[in-house]
């Protein structure tokens, strides 16, 4: 508002607001001369990817290197958590800025856009083309059922559909578990090319090869390792079925989880099932290989992206919605409070702020990311946006940030997880809470201990204050 209030008096602005047309075209004229040395956008997300890359050591076998190399070139932030541990309601907050009990988006069947708080916010994308940039995606950026064209100029492969098909193996399912649906895992006897995701980078590549007049914000959304693990057999060919490592999983760990906790991890469901069909081992493999596929997605687009005119001036932003469980606490996938689906990926690469190599270990979300994006391209302030800009942390990565980073799964369930620890706090009031310094794996649960009643408190401090009730839901089928 301060670029339009500062071209023409307020009596004459209330009137162009009134004429609604005209306020869109008299600052798009401002902006688009100020927008010609703005830096270019390079937006990838990764789906369904935990925190088992090389570079963050979340698991010993897995070859990532160029996700490593690419976290190399700039921040990787070692402590970074969605703001809800499933797709849609994890990127309609990362896209928007506006926390889950906000606006009442908890789950994947949640439609984001018909959310009062949602209904008219203007996403990342958006903004950036309110301030002279072309904006355009290809690939999951949004939860597939929910698309958002308003956010996008142009789409690949198109404005509804945002994914293209992938290879399906003739027989599934191929871990021979009955009635499994997309939770299976095997290879696939195609090439690369025939992948979706590498459809995807090829698109992106195109987007790179091109001569751009105005400064661009692109999208590109990868989509494994989301489940189906079917990858080419060279991907799980990296990963020998006997050296195979598997999670480090403590079978009583569910005895000290309330049980709301419990009810989320369902270790009657995919625990059991996996276990009776002898499937843990070939699991894993196929999340490894799902994750070293996407990995080689990711080296072709950033070896384009090298020999590109952008390479100097763009922003690199690598994000990734929730983390994974594989077995942890007896639970599979991810819509749990637990680390291992609140962790998830967030590397930041900003020429001219960022040093190469440096880590940081404060707890961000992916609420962060829409702050920070407007001040690394100095766009207009926006005072909705529930998160914090990292800009500080870009800069010094030992900065100071009191703030712990919330995760939220349904609503009035939520977890704070602060440098050392997590608190976990589910609508009944029921609670736990994990000293990650003396115990990583958040085996146990130091909740009704009275020692740590201070911390609790320290933390509980943040949680929200509105917790607004589930958007209501469409019947339609996708
Ligand atoms: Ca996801
Ligand atoms: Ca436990």
């Amino acid at each position: 508002m301060n670029h339009i209030s500062g071209l023409i008096n307020r009596r004459d602005f209330l009137k162009l607001t009134a004429a609604g047309v005209a306020t869109l075209t008299l600052p798009r004229i401002a902006f688009s001369a100020k927008a010609k040395n703005k830096p270019n956008v390079l937006f990838i997300a990764i789906d369904d990817l935990n925190d088992w890359i090389g570079c963050l050591g979340g698991h010993p076998d897995v070859k990532t290197p160029n996700l490593d190399r690419l976290a190399q070139r700039g921040v990787l932030f070692t402590n970074a958590h969605c703001s809800a541990p499933a797709c849609n309601p994890s990127r309609a907050s990362l896209m928007t800025g506006i926390l889950p009990s906000t606006s009442g988006v908890y789950r994947n069947p949640d439609p984001w856009r018909k959310s009062p708080a949602l209904s008219n916010a203007v996403t990342i994308p958006q903004h950036f083309m309110a301030h002279g940039y072309t904006a355009v995606g290809g690939g999951k950026i949004y939860h597939g059922r929910f698309p958002d064209p308003p956010s996008w100029q142009d789409y690949f492969p198109s404005q509804q559909k945002n994914k293209p098909d992938d290879p399906m193996p003739a027989n599934p399912p191929l871990n021979g578990i009955p009635k499994t649906a997309h939770f299976d895992w095997g290879p696939v006897d195609v090439p690369d090319e025939q992948m979706g995701d590498s459809k995807v980078a090829d698109w992106a590549i195109e987007q790179l090869q091109k001569r751009h007049d105005k400064p661009f914000f692109l999208g590109c959304g990868f989509f494994r390792p989301h489940l189906p693990w079917y990858v080419p057999t060279k991907y799980f060919d990296m990963y020998p079925l006997d050296k195979v490592t598997l999670p480090n999983v403590n079978e009583n760990d569910l005895d000290d989880v309330p049980p709301l906790g419990k009810k989320m991890a369902r270790p009657d469901r995919d625990h059991k099932k996996v276990i009776e069909h002898k499937q843990w081992r070939k699991a894993v493999q196929g999340y490894l290989a799902s994750i070293s596929f996407v990995d080689t997605c990711v080296g072709r687009l950033i070896d384009a992206f090298d020999k590109s005119p952008y390479a100097d001036n763009t922003m690199i932003i690598l994000w990734s919605d929730h983390g994974w469980h594989l077995g942890e606490k007896l639970h599979w996938r991810k819509f749990s409070l637990w680390e291992e689906a609140t962790h998830n990926v967030l590397m930041v690469i900003a020429p001219g702020i960022t040093k190469p190599g440096r880590r940081c270990s404060r707890p961000v979300t992916m609420l962060d990311i829409y702050p920070t994006l407007i001040e690394l391209c100095g766009l207009t302030a926006k005072t909705e946006l529930e998160g914090r800009s990292l800009l500080p942390l870009l800069k010094n990565p030992k900065a100071k940030w009191d703030r712990p980073a919330l995760t939220t799964h349904g609503r009035n369930n939520h977890s704070l997880r602060s440098e050392r620890f997590r608190y976990i706090r589910y609508s009944d009031g029921t609670e736990e809470l994990y000293d990650h310094r003396r115990d990583e794996l958040e085996w146990n649960n130091l909740a009704d201990n009275p020692k740590y009643n201070r911390i609790k408190k320290l933390l509980a401090k943040w949680l929200p204050k509105t917790n607004v009730p589930d958007v209501p839901r469409t019947k339609t089928k996708k």
